[in-house]
C-alpha cells in the first residue's frame, strides 16, 4: 500500500492542534483510517444488502456491487492519468453516479472538491483555481443546464483543469471512467489530511474552500449515526444536494453507509415526486431545508401518498420559525429534528427525546462533547446564557482555516483557533442554541439596530405570508428602512402595510421594528442548497444591481 501525502495537497492546509487531536485521539474519536474505511467494513459484513437506489432510473447497487463499481471507477481515474492527492471538482445531480465517483475518487487518493448543482462557471472556476483542480467530472444537459458547456468554459479559464468527464452523452469530453474493478489503486492515506472539499455555503462573495480530513470527516458521520439512532434498517433520501454537507455526512449518504442503510439519491425535492419515492422505498429519514419543509407540510393537504415510514425529518440550513416546526409535527407525527450545521463544522442537532417545544423552539446542540462553543459580544467578551452574541467554535471535526485562504483566516479565525461563525445565537440553560440572525443581517433604522431574523419570525406567524425576507433599504431620512418581502400563502386579499404593521403591534413588536415598506414575490430567491439569498432579494425588489 502507498500512503504518501503529496507536498501540494497539503500546501495551505492548516492540520489539526496536534494537543487538542490527542485529546481528541486518547478519547477513542477518530476511525485512523481513510474515509471509505468504514465502508467497507460495512461491505463485509453485508454485502446482498441494498446501499443506493438511483430515484431517476430506478437501479439499486448492493454493497457488494457499490464497492465493486466504487473499485472499477478508481481503476478507470487511475488508467485515466488521476493520480493520489490531485484535487478534482466535483458537480453531479443526486444520482447512483455521484455515490459510485465519489467512492471512487476516495480510494483512487483523490480530493473531490464537492460543488452544487445550482453552481455556475464564476463559482466553479473559482473553486478549480483555488484548489489547482485537474479534473472535473460533470454531466450532460438532461437537467435543462448543459454542464458540458460549462466545461469547455471552465477549461478556456483554468488551464489546469486537463481533463473533463461527463456523466451522460459526454460530447466533446470523456465518459465516467471505469475500469478493472481488479485494478483499483491499492491507496491509503495519512487520516489527518484532507480527504474532501466542501463549498462554503454564505450568500456573500464566491464560496471558499474546506478541507475535511478523514478523521474529522468520519467523526462527522458515526457521532451524526448516533445521534439520529441510524441502523441498517434506516432507509434515507437524499433530496438536498448530496454534494452538500448535510445530506452527505448529517448523518446523510456516508452516514448510511456506515451503518449498512440504504439510502435512495433522487434530484428532485418537490413533493410530487418526492412523496411517491418515501412511500415506494418506505424512507425512515430525510433532510430538507426550512422553504422546502414548509412546502411539503402543505402538500400533504393535497398530495396522496403514505409518508407513515417517516420517522425522522431533519430541517436546517437556515432558520425554521418556531410555527413551522409546530405545523411540521402536526402534519407527518412527531417527526421534527433541528439541525444547526455549518460545512466548517460544528453540528448542532435537538435530541430524539427532547421535549416537543424544545425542538420547535431552538436548534440543538453541539453533537460532541468536545464541541467547544464560545458566545461573545462585539468586543470578544463571553456573554452570560439568554444573552444573544456571536458564536464561536472549535473542536474534533471543526477546520482550524479555510483552504489556501490566508486573508480569510486571518478574518474568520481567532488567534486561539475558534471559527467566527457570523451566527448570533442564544444559549439556553439546557445547552440548546437558538439562533437569532446573522450579526451582519441587522437594519441600522434611524440609529435603532433591527434583527432582520426578528421580524421574519413575527411575519411568519400571519396566517396569510408564506415566506418572508426582511431586508435593509437605503433612505434618506432613516438611513435604512424596513423592508418586507412576502410570499403569500394564498390570496393576497387584506394583505397591505398598515394590516401587517397592525399584527406585528398586536404581537408586541416594538414600533421601530415594523415595517416601513411591503412588497409582494411569487417566489424568493434562493442560494444552491435553497436558503433564502438576500442579496438577491435586492436585486429583485430594484435596490441592487445584481453585479457583485
Ligand atoms: C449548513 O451548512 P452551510 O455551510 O451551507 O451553511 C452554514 C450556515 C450557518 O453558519 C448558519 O448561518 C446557517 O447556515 N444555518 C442555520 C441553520 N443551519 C445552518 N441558521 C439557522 N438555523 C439552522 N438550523 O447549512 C448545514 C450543514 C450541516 C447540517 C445542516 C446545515
Amino acid at each position: 500500500m502507498t500512503s504518501t501525502t503529496r507536498p501540494d495537497l497539503i500546501d495551505g492546509y492548516l492540520p489539526p492542534v496536534s494537543d487538542a487531536q490527542q485529546r481528541y485521539r486518547s478519547a477513542g474519536s477518530f476511525d485512523e483510517a481513510p474515509l471509505w474505511s468504514a465502508v467497507e467494513r460495512t461491505v463485509a459484513a453485508t454485502p446482498a444488502a441494498p446501499a443506493v437506489t438511483d430515484a431517476t432510473t430506478g437501479t439499486t447497487l448492493s454493497y457488494d456491487e457499490l464497492w465493486s463499481a466504487a473499485a472499477a471507477r478508481a481503476a478507470g481515474l487511475a488508467g485515466s492519468g488521476i493520480r493520489p492527492g490531485d484535487r478534482v471538482v466535483v458537480q453531479l445531480n443526486n444520482s447512483a453516479a455521484f455515490a459510485v465517483t465519489l467512492l471512487g475518487l476516495l480510494r483512487a487518493g483523490a480530493a473531490p472538491v464537492l460543488t452544487l448543482p445550482a453552481h455556475r462557471i464564476s463559482e466553479i472556476a473559482h473553486l478549480a483555481a483555488g484548489s489547482g483542480a485537474v479534473a472535473y467530472f460533470t454531466e450532460d444537459d438532461r437537467r435543462g443546464f448543459d454542464y458540458r458547456a460549462l466545461a469547455r468554459d471552465l477549461q478556456s479559464r483554468v488551464p489546469t483543469v486537463q481533463q473533463v468527464f461527463v456523466d451522460g452523452a459526454p460530447g466533446p469530453h470523456s465518459p465516467l471512467p471505469d475500469g478493472d474493478p481488479r485494478d483499483c489503486p491499492d491507496h491509503t492515506a495519512d487520516p489527518d489530511s484532507p480527504a474532501l472539499f466542501l463549498v462554503s455555503g454564505g450568500t456573500t462573495g464566491l464560496p471558499k474552500l474546506i478541507p475535511r480530513s478523514h478523521n474529522d470527516y468520519a467523526f462527522n458521520a458515526r457521532r451524526s449515526a448516533e445521534i439520529t439512532a441510524l441502523t441498517a434498517d434506516d432507509v434515507y433520501l437524499a433530496a438536498l444536494p448530496a454534494a452538500h454537507n448535510f445530506p452527505l455526512c448529517c448523518p446523510g449518504l456516508l452516514g448510511m453507509l456506515r451503518v449498512g442503510g440504504h439510502t435512495v439519491l433522487t434530484p428532485n425535492p418537490s413533493p410530487d415526486s418526492a412523496f411517491g419515492v418515501i412511500e415506494k422505498h418506505r424512507v425512515t429519514v430525510t433532510a430538507l431545508v426550512p422553504a422546502l419543509a414548509q412546502l411539503w407540510c402543505a402538500a400533504t393537504e393535497w398530495e396522496p401518498a403514505d409518508l407513515s415510514s417517516l420517522r425522522l425529518l431533519q430541517v436546517g440550513g437556515a432558520k425554521l420559525a418556531e410555527s413551522d416546526a409546530a405545523a411540521i409535527d402536526a402534519a407527518f407525527g412527531p417527526v421534527v429534528q433541528q439541525v444547526f450545521g455549518m460545512a466548517e463544522g460544528l453540528i448542532n442537532y435537538t435530541r430524539l427525546d427532547d421535549p416537543r417545544d424544545l425542538v420547535h423552539r431552538t436548534q440543538g446542540r453541539p453533537m460532541s462533547e468536545f464541541d467547544e462553543v464560545r458566545i461573545v459580544d462585539a468586543d470578544g467578551a463571553d456573554v452570560p446564557d439568554g444573552t444573544a452574541g456571536e458564536l464561536l467554535v472549535r473542536g474534533p471535526y471543526t477546520i482550524r482555516g479555510y483552504y489556501r485562504a490566508p486573508e480569510h483566516n486571518a478574518r474568520s479565525f481567532t488567534a486561539d483557533g475558534y471559527y467566527r461563525s457570523g451566527d448570533r445565537v442564544r444559549r439556553l440553560p439546557s445547552g440548546h442554541l437558538a439562533v437569532t440572525g446573522r450579526i451582519k443581517d441587522t437594519i441600522v433604522r434611524g440609529g435603532e439596530n433591527v434583527a432582520a431574523d426578528d421580524v421574519e419570525e413575527n411575519l411568519l406567524a400571519h396566517p396569510a405570508i408564506g415566506q418572508v425576507a426582511v431586508v435593509g433599504v437605503p433612505d434618506d431620512a432613516l438611513g435604512e428602512r424596513i423592508c418586507a418581502v412576502v410570499v403569500p400563502s394564498g390570496p393576497r386579499a387584506g394583505l397591505d402595510l398598515p394590516s401587517v404593521r397592525a399584527f406585528l403591534t398586536e404581537r408586541g413588536l416594538a414600533s421601530f421594528k415594523l415595517p416601513d415598506q411591503l412588497e409582494f414575490a411569487g417566489s424568493l430567491p434562493v442560494t444552491a442548497v435553497g436558503k433564502i439569498d438576500k442579496p438577491a432579494v435586492l436585486v429583485l425588489i430594484g435596490v441592487a444591481s445584481g453585479e457583485s
